[in-house]
């Protein structure tokens, strides 16, 4: 079916959610129902807000203009507009904005007679961004604890808050959200990869079907996901990574406040091989220069001179004030490599 003869069929009136036949026509391309007007509004709200801060503010270079959040000592009162009140409305225009995207997504599937899956989907990166500049902020009692508006400044608080917590990639559900983000890719990449090669061939060769698709991943691999199975994958991957980034950071502070560095120690308390009776089964040699007066091989002898020397392993603290303190990149490194490198001395600490 053409595409104009389609619309024709399509484009008719029902299937809206709020405001009846009010607003149920189209702008040129646009579907409008009540929910694109609500998105119009504080779309436009929103970004007139953020002019009108920015305006009142130090600088109009767009990398650096800032509109910071009211100050943690204002917990979570409603603020004036200088102080911390664009930020609070601003957020408020953005949350109805995006909230009414989500619903117009969902009137034009209704429209359509499809299901939910495009609003489900987009709905995990507003939940996402809804954790960071409400849940954690009430959660932790100020909005203070939210990120500013601001190129420049959103990276300042990134750095800081990671910063604050020892080093955010050694947080686990971080390590997770990254990894599906990362396999996200992977598989954006085989599927864009795979139907741009079947179906876009080059010179006067043909468009080749689906059945293509399926036995160039049997060849290949010998499983094919299936040209349904792939999109599931891929709803699957996106939804998990903006889930995971949510959770990672909410837990960051209401419930978990310390370093996620010393998070790990945990692994050393594991009876499976915190006493030394695997070491001996095992006959893992546990000679070293702090445990025994037994020389070790030359390679060991380095490793575990370096990672025992004197007491400096304890003495490398994580956190903020550390990393200024010791700011030079040589620094970071040691403290990061002696404290997350586990091997070198469980045999030591087993032993006492
Ligand atoms: C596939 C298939 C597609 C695809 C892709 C695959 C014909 C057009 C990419 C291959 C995908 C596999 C094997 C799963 C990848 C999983 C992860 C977690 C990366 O079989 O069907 O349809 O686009």
């Amino acid at each position: 079916m053409a595409l104009l003869s389609f619309e024709r069929k399509y484009r008719v009136r029902g299937g809206t959610i709020v405001g009846g036949d009010l607003f149920d026509f189209w702008v040129g391309p646009f579907y409008v129902g009540f929910f694109g007007v609500t998105t119009a509004i504080f779309a436009g709200l929103g970004t007139m807000l953020i002019f009108a801060a920015a305006l009142g503010g130090p600088t109009m270079n767009p990398w650096l203009i800032d509109i910071q959040p009211p100050a943690v000592e204002n917990g979570l009162s409603i603020m004036p507009l200088k102080e911390g009140g664009y930020w609070q409305w601003i957020t408020v225009c953005a949350l109805i904005a995006f909230g009414s995207w989500i619903m117009r997504q969902a009137e034009i599937s209704r429209k359509l007679g499809m299901t939910y899956h495009v609003p489900i989907a987009f709905s995990f990166a507003v939940f996402a961004y809804f954790t960071l500049q409400v849940i954690r902020p009430m959660w932790m009692g100020a909005w203070g604890h939210a990120f500013p508006y601001g190129i420049w400044t959103h990276l300042d608080w990134v750095s800081y808050t990671g910063y604050s917590y020892g080093n955010f990639h050694f947080n686990p559900i971080h390590m997770l959200a990254i990894t599906f983000f990362f396999t996200n890719c992977l598989a954006l990449a085989l599927h864009g990869g795979l139907v741009l090669s079947a179906v876009n061939p080059s010179g006067d060769s043909e468009v080749k079907t689906p059945e293509y698709e399926d036995t160039y991943f049997r060849d290949f691999i010998g499983y094919s996901v299936g040209t349904l199975g792939i999109h599931r994958v891929g709803m699957f991957l996106a939804i998990n990574a903006a889930f995971w980034s949510a959770i990672c950071i909410v837990i960051s502070g209401p419930i978990y406040v310390g370093s996620w560095v010393d998070f790990w120690e945990f692994w050393r308390e594991i009876p499976l091989w915190k006493g030394e009776a695997l070491s001996r089964r095992l006959r893992i040699k546990t000679s070293s220069p702090r445990c025994s007066s037994k020389p070790s091989p030359k390679w060991a002898s380095r490793t575990l001179t370096a990672a025992n020397r004197g007491s400096r392993r304890r003495a490398i603290p994580t956190g903020w004030a550390s990393l200024v303190r010791h700011s030079s990149a040589r620094s970071i490194w040691a403290g990061l490599v002696l404290r997350a490198w586990p091997s070198a001395d469980w045999r030591c600490l087993s032993s006492g």
